[in-house]
């Protein structure tokens, strides 16, 4: 008989795909485990594949530990906490969910502008609390006409643009500039400067980890408003409170976070903030389509076949 390949989960899937990879793989619940590090010592070897959300990754010293492992598939787009070089140097491949999940980032960065410019979170608590007979709301800012500065124009960053053209003027920073209608702003200290909304659509590396600093916020000024759909790793986040506080700049809409899924609780009693856990790309039909292609790309490794959305 033939014994299925083992798979090590680092996080919850969805029960969908959980039941999908039951099904070819024999499949250890890495989180669950009482003792992950005595596991990993006793039964490394059997482990052929790793599935593991885009926010999680896979720790270097775990790859190191699994002499066998042939592909990493990531339930998401974000590479930043897996070691391409050393899954590179090791012979893993690393899979993503490439293509799938940018309308959705970009719908939920453009409600995130949208609700700490109007305020509508707070409306909204407002209402249920029953301050309205007798209360008055403060007013909000304006949408449309504002200047919106993408960071980072690929797949996501473009859905996040042709969203926001309407609302007003699109400008964009990244490495390099594009063939597109928008216009490149090469200095990211400059694009805060003349922007209104940051908005944060990058893949995070170690070499940009942190570039959301001071100067960039101070540039950003206290009628700036910054937007985070990417990776909690750019921003200086202990800077960022600062600031939000005092207001050295006017708010934040914030997706993700330095030490999910921890979000610092000295944002939790500002008005000009508003905080969602990581889902930006948490709808059904998307979390579905992203199941389907983690499940396929471990197909296709298993049948030895060319990995379609391998990073590595
Ligand atoms: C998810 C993500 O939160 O794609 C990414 O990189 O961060 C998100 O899609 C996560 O990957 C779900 O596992």
């Amino acid at each position: 008989t033939m014994t299925r390949p083992g798979l090590l989960q680092l996080g919850k899937l969805s029960p969908w795909l959980e039941s999908q990879l039951e099904q070819d793989f024999a499949v250890c619940r890495h989180f669950e485990l009482d003792d992950p590090d005595g596991w990993v010592a006793a039964h490394g070897a059997s482990i052929g594949a790793v599935a593991t959300g885009g926010n999680i990754g896979i720790p270097s010293d775990l790859m190191l530990r699994l002499p066998n492992l042939g592909v990493v598939a990531v339930n998401g787009v974000g590479v930043d906490k897996v070691d391409l070089n050393l899954a590179r140097d090791r012979g893993v491949s690393v899979t993503t969910t490439r293509g799938i999940l940018s309308e959705d980032v970009a719908d939920l960065a453009v409600v995130l502008t949208i609700d700490v410019l109007r305020n509508i979170t707070g409306a909204d608590a407002y209402v249920r609390a029953g301050k309205w007979p007798g209360g008055e709301w403060p007013l909000a800012r304006t949408v449309t006409g504002r200047t919106f500065g993408i960071v980072g124009l690929g797949e996501i960053g473009l859905a996040l643009a042709a969203r926001l053209s309407p609302f007003g003027k699109v400008l964009y920073t990244g490495p390099r500039e594009k063939p597109v209608s928008y216009d490149y702003v090469p200095d990211l200290v400059e694009l805060a400067r003349v922007c209104d909304v940051l908005l944060l659509t990058c893949s995070a590396t170690p070499a940009n980890a942190g570039m959301i600093d001071r100067a960039v916020l101070e540039a950003l000024g206290p009628s700036g408003y910054l937007v985070n759909v990417a990776r909690g790793s750019l921003v200086d986040e202990p800077v960022l409170i600062e600031m939000l506080r005092s207001g050295g700049i006017a708010g934040a809409g914030l997706d993700v976070f330095r030490n999910e899924p921890h979000a610092p609780g000295e944002l939790f009693d500002l008005p000009n903030v508003v905080l969602t856990p990581h889902v930006a790309s948490a709808t059904v039909e998307t979390r579905q389509r992203m199941a389907e292609s983690v499940i396929a790309s471990l197909r296709e490794w298993l049948a030895d076949a060319p990995l379609a959305n391998a990073v590595v």
